[in-house]
């Protein structure tokens, strides 16, 4: 089928003039306002059609069919009156099927004279007889969506009619099949799949749903009103941040299994900078994940924990009083804590800890057991304390202060200034040989910490007395990624990390540079030869 912009053809002009309806007056032009205020409409939708619109539609639909010369049909869809003159829109049918996109506009003075027209009609010439199942048709958009039925309880809304779709060459019969999600997960689409009603074949699809990246204010437990990416679909705000990789944020009630409920909001404004809000905890680590994307993209170039952009989900409130936050090859988890060891545990620091056991599972596997596993927490530490940092409030080197015993100010679950603080060792001679904790991962995690902080700051090792010159810590930082996403693998050892950090460091710096020197001299301060 030819489309003819205007000029297509209507030969029988059905239309259907309906007497009396809504009227809407919304005021006259007054002296001094801006040209071109409507004055009243009607639409077709609400019922027959008043007398002011009657000749209105008379006129136009005149007007189409001596310009037209198809078999057409058009229906009045609404006519509009401002101050400056009255627009007719009428839509195109065939055979009694609506032409998908075919409308005309005419536009009639004040005296009801046609002063312009636009819009498209289609010329169409087939059998309106489908040779396909509407049920077929609906499950072929339903399994090319491949939305699992009812999940979380939510049935996405179907609904199915005849068309007429212009396309190039011929016009197709077509079933129009929408798929409306709306489940607060970025399967929320508005899907409308057009179905070849001949053959079954998939005549032309689009998603009518605009989602809107927008910008919270999140009231954050632990970082104070922050900047949050969320996006805005359908008038309805969610923690879902779709310039870092469509990373998300779910409450999960205190559930323990699921991915949760994507945190919404009607104002996009986040949180109560208290636990009395569940948004809050949600908020933070929301924000410790954008923190660490930002962290590893500005810093490194790298585009997620894959360097491929991957999407990662953050569930906070996860069950009662649970004093613990991991990775889980897939998503970050965050307890609320009993309140007593633990507040709720989504500081920065924490967030980009557990973010980074995913970069490391992507990266050198550490094992996650014995000195490849307290390798694995150490760069989880280091690189959660560089997200603090990158925040520009807080440059410790304490691990979890925000959220350790809150009735105990100033402590913390592990220093990487000084372990022993925490009761981790600072020097390879007094590591822990037992089998807890996986053979001592967050507790011999403290040697390489301690490396890197000495590294970074300078400093004396407490057990050996020996001293490094420090190289700050985006040097140190530089060295330590490189060694972990470039050299390292499964069950390398702190003797390994010694040397692919020494050749990481003769990369970036040279050997024998200052910055190869002090790190040379930071393992061995600790230990590590
Ligand atoms: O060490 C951190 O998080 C954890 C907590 C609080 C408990 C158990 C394991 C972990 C972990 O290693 O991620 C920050
Ligand atoms: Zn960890
Ligand atoms: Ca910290
Ligand atoms: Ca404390």
């Amino acid at each position: 089928m030819s489309r003819h912009r205007l000029m297509a053809v209507a030969a029988i002009l059905g239309v259907f003039l309906l007497v009396m309806g809504n009227v809407q007056l919304t005021g006259a032009q007054g002296k001094g306002e801006a040209k071109g205020k409507l004055l009243r409409s009607y639409h077709a939708a609400d019922g027959a059609a008043p007398d002011w619109a009657s000749q209105a539609i008379e006129t136009s639909v005149a007007h189409q069919q001596s310009k037209n010369t198809a078999s057409s049909e058009l229906k009045v869809r609404n006519v509009n009156q401002d101050d400056i003159a009255t627009h007719v829109r009428l839509d195109q049918f065939y055979k009694g099927l609506p032409v998908f996109g075919g409308q005309v506009v005419t536009h009639l003075d004040t005296q009801g004279a046609v002063i312009s027209d636009n819009g498209d009609l289609y010329a169409v010439k087939l059998d309106t007889a489908p040779a396909v199942a509407e049920s077929d048709a609906v499950n072929t958009a339903q399994a090319l969506v491949g939305y699992a039925s009812a999940r979380g309880g939510y049935q996405p809304e179907v609904s199915t009619r005849l068309v007429v779709l212009p396309a190039s060459g011929s016009a197709v019969l077509a079933y129009q099949v929408s798929i409306h999600i709306e489940d607060g997960s970025d399967a929320t689409a508005h899907h409308e799949y057009f179905i070849n009603a001949v053959d079954g074949s998939v005549a032309f699809y689009y998603n009518d749903i605009d989602t809107v990246n927008a910008v919270g204010t999140g009231k954050s437990l632990y970082s104070g009103n922050v900047n949050i990416g969320t996006d805005l679909v359908s008038g309805v705000y969610y923690l879902r941040d779709n310039s870092r990789g469509g990373m998300y944020t779910t409450n999960m009630s205190s559930r323990t299994s699921g991915s949760g409920t994507t945190f919404s909001d009607s104002d996009n404004i986040w949180g109560t900078n208290t636990t009395g809000s569940t948004q809050s905890a949600g908020v933070d680590a929301h924000y410790g994940a954008a923190l660490t994307w930002d962290y590893y993209l500005s810093t490194f170039g790298r585009r997620g924990i894959d360097g491929n952009g991957f999407k990662v989900l953050s569930r906070v409130h996860y069950g009662r009083k649970y004093n613990n936050a991991f990775w889980n090859g897939s998503s970050m988890t965050y307890g609320d804590g009993d309140g007593s060891t633990f507040t709720p545990l989504v500081s920065l620091d924490v967030a980009g800890h557990e973010i980074t056991h995913g970069l490391t599972e992507k990266t050198a596997g550490l094992i996650y057991s014995n000195e490849s596993g307290a390798l694995n927490e150490s760069f989880s530490d280091i690189f959660g304390t560089m997200v603090e940092y990158s925040s520009g409030v807080n440059g410790d080197y304490q691990i979890g202060e925000d959220i350790y015993t809150p009735g105990t100010a100033g402590d913390a679950l592990r220093s990487m200034s000084n372990p022993a603080s925490a009761g981790d060792p600072d020097h390879y001679s007094i590591r822990y040989t037992g089998t807890s904790d996986n053979g001592g991962v967050h507790i011999n995690s403290g040697i390489p910490n301690h490396v890197f902080y000495l590294l970074a700051e300078g400093g004396t090792n407490r057990t050996s007395g020996l001293s490094v010159s420090g190289i700050g810590r985006t040097k140190a930082a530089a060295i330590f990624y490189r060694t972990l996403t470039v050299y390292l693998t499964p069950s390398s050892n702190f003797k390994a990390a010694r040397t692919a950090s020494l050749q990481s460091a003769a990369d970036l710096y040279g050997a024998g540079s200052a910055e190869y020197n002090a790190t040379a001299q930071a393992w061995t301060a600790c230990g590590v030869q």
